[in-house]
Formats: C-alpha cells, structure tokens, sequence
C-alpha cells in the first residue's frame, strides 16, 4: 500500500507514522536535519477544507511528531509551518504539516529559515539530483518509527 501526497505516491518506507486520519513521511529535500512532513490521509488541498476530526487528528500528530524530531536530532525548538495555497507558497496541493527542529546558531537570522522553506522545493531548486536517495530517507523513516512503537 501507498500513500498519496498530492501528485506524489509515498513509499510506506518513508512513512514513519500512521494515525487514524494522518501520516507522517521524511522530506525529500530537507531544508534542516529532521525537517518533516505531517499529511491528512485524505487529499485535501487546503485547510480549510479539512474535517474537524481531521484537523484534530493532524494536529495530534504533528505534536507527537514535533517532540520526536526535536529529541532525535538533538533540537531545542521547533518551527511549524503551513503554505495553505499557492500564493502562501504551497506546491503540493496536500495539506501538509512542516516540522522542522531548530537549534542554536542554525540560521544566522532566525526568520531566514522561511526564505529557506520558500525557496528549496520550487522550480530550478528542486531537480532529482538534489533529492535525497530512497535509501536515506527509508533509514530516517526506519529510525523514527521506533519512536511511535
Ligand atoms: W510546500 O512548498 O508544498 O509547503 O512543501 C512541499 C514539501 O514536500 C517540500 O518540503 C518538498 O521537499 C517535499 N516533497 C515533495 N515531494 C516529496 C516526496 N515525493 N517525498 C518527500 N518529500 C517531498
């Protein structure tokens, strides 16, 4: 079985946490170690369009989830972040959670961190070459699943 990340169809080897009604899955192109993904099951573009129970369960993930990431890769704070709507940014029309674990000194102005998430999956910054292998991203997705056990 896969997952359906708008366009995407997501390995369940990248996927390291399912809910009732969410999933979570490593990024292909992570702009800080351990930034992540927080999905509904559901394709659903926008939040708005979201079920109560969905917006829930997404948001109970994303908590869980935001503790993991920042323990396992050694974070101290955490930036959560949503582009709801092409003009917000967003270039997979799924509704998606990005968590992602900040330290000390990660970014020399502190917002620049946004510009960052703007700009690394959009056109002439995001070819294949600058993914990261399935092979990576499976032993991420394996390492964080040990977590949620
Ligand atoms: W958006 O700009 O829509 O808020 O963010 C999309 C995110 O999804 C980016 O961080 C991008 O790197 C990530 N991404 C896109 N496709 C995949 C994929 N197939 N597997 C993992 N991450 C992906």
């Amino acid at each position: 079985m896969s997952f359906r990340f708008g366009q995407h169809l997501i390995k369940p080897s990248v996927v390291f946490l399912k809910t009732e009604l969410s999933f979570a899955l490593v990024n292909r192109k992570p702009v800080v170690p351990g930034h992540v993904l927080v999905c509904p099951l559901r394709l659903v573009e926008r939040f708005c369009d979201l079920r109560p129970e969905e917006v829930a369960d997404l948001f109970l993930a994303t908590q869980r989830v935001g503790t993991v990431v920042e323990k396992h890769f050694q974070g101290t704070s955490l930036t959560f972040s949503m582009q709801d709507g092409p003009e917000a940014g967003q270039t997979v029309r799924h509704v998606h959670v990005h968590v992602l674990p900040r330290k000390a000194g990660d970014f020399s102005r502190n917002d620049s961190i946004y510009d960052e998430l703007q700009k690394h999956d959009r056109e002439g910054k995001d070819s294949p070459a600058s993914w990261r292998s399935e092979e990576e991203m499976a032993a991420e997705a394996a390492a964080l699943r040990v977590y949620f056990q």
